[in-house]
């Protein structure tokens, strides 16, 4: 990875992963494009340039432009948000990835795509999920998922592109709040439980379902896109997790550092029907054996610093 571009860096993942990237690779090699305009730290430690990732001309531009070699294509639309939108979802998620994809055939780029556990569906195994197993998921932003890695493996074995990925969990961070998902919850109680000591949670007590906090979702990517070739058996699509729990367990966690916090609960049918369509636990094993995958946080160390950091903001 010498010249990198990241789509989409202007959200939850983008905003963190293009300063670990920064700092890495160094700042000028770094080009950070959302289609809305960036906010302070991204424009000031780099270059910040405006991208729709539907126009497969302007992707080509900037990459030929800035001789990249690497794309990290995080543009999407979340769970909910494409709920509420199906055809923008699908046209944002299928062929903004096929015109990143497209770009690194031409240029000969190597790209990260993050697939998620909206790639499963009711039919899969929820517990010890395997790495490869049943995936017929009932929402659409689950289908632009495994529509997503089908298509990166395509692209991987008909053209030689080294499309790689990750299945994410719900992801929770402290510096860009998450961008219209069914595992929002899990930061936005943060906030709550520092403002106002209570937080009304849109999902119900028990749903359990895999999370990892942010410096382990970006160290992922990056060494599963260092890692070396021939490690590699599955390529796409790895599972990964770091932690797994339910609203009731988080909010217990939390009464840990603040005893007075309480959580109710306004169940939201829409997400909670997406987050009951997927697993509760995966098994990644896979990414353990292949490239060395290994979370640092498990919950407690995710809550204390969250609740740092935050309270720190
Ligand atoms: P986000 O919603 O916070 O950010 C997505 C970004 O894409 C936004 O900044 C948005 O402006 C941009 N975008 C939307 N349409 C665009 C377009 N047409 N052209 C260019 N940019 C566009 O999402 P995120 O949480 O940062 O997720 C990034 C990727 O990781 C997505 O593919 C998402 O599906 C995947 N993922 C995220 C999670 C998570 O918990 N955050 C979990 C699994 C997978
Ligand atoms: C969402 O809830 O949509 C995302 C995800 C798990 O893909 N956080």
């Amino acid at each position: 990875m010498k010249k990198i571009l990241v789509t989409g860096a202007t959200g939850q993942i983008g905003s963190e992963l293009t300063i670990a990237l920064r700092s890495r690779y160094g700042d000028e090699n770094v080009l950070a494009t959302d289609k809305r305009p960036a906010l302070n730290e991204l424009t000031q430690s780099g270059s910040f340039c405006l991208l729709d990732v539907r126009d497969v001309s302007a992707i080509n531009q900037v990459v030929e432009d800035n001789n990249i070699d690497t794309i990290f294509h995080l543009a999407a639309l979340l769970s909910a948000v494409a709920e509420q939108k199906p055809q923008q979802a699908w046209d944002v998620n299928m062929n903004g990835l096929l015109n990143a994809l497209e770009a690194s055939r031409k240029h000969r780029c190597a790209l990260f795509f993050p697939s998620s556990i909206a790639a499963f569906g009711t039919e899969t195994p929820p517990m010890d999920t395997p790495q490869d197993t049943i995936q017929r998921p009932t929402t659409i932003y689950g289908i632009t998922k495994v529509s997503g890695e089908l298509l990166c493996d395509y692209y991987y074995h008909r053209f030689g592109v080294d499309a790689r990925g990750l299945r994410y969990p719900g992801l929770i961070s402290s510096s860009t709040l998450p961008g219209g998902g069914t595992t929002d919850y899990a930061v936005d109680i943060f906030y709550a439980a520092i403002k106002s000591q209570h937080y009304e949670c849109f999902l119900r007590a028990d749903t359990q379902l895999d999370m990892m906090y942010m410096p382990d979702a970006i160290d992922a990517a990056i060494h599963l896109m260092t890692a070396g070739s021939q490690q590699l058996k599955h390529r796409n699509a790895f599972n990964v997790t770091a932690m797994s729990f339910t609203p009731q367990q988080l909010a217990a966690e939390i009464q840990k550092h603040i005893p007075e916090f309480t959580i109710t609960y306004s169940i939201d049918p829409l997400r909670q029907a997406i987050a009951d369509s997927w697993p509760r636990h995966m098994n990644d094993s896979a990414a353990r054996t292949e490239w060395g995958w290994q979370a640092q946080f498990d919950l407690p160390a995710m809550v204390k610093d969250m609740l740092e950091k935050i309270t720190l903001k």
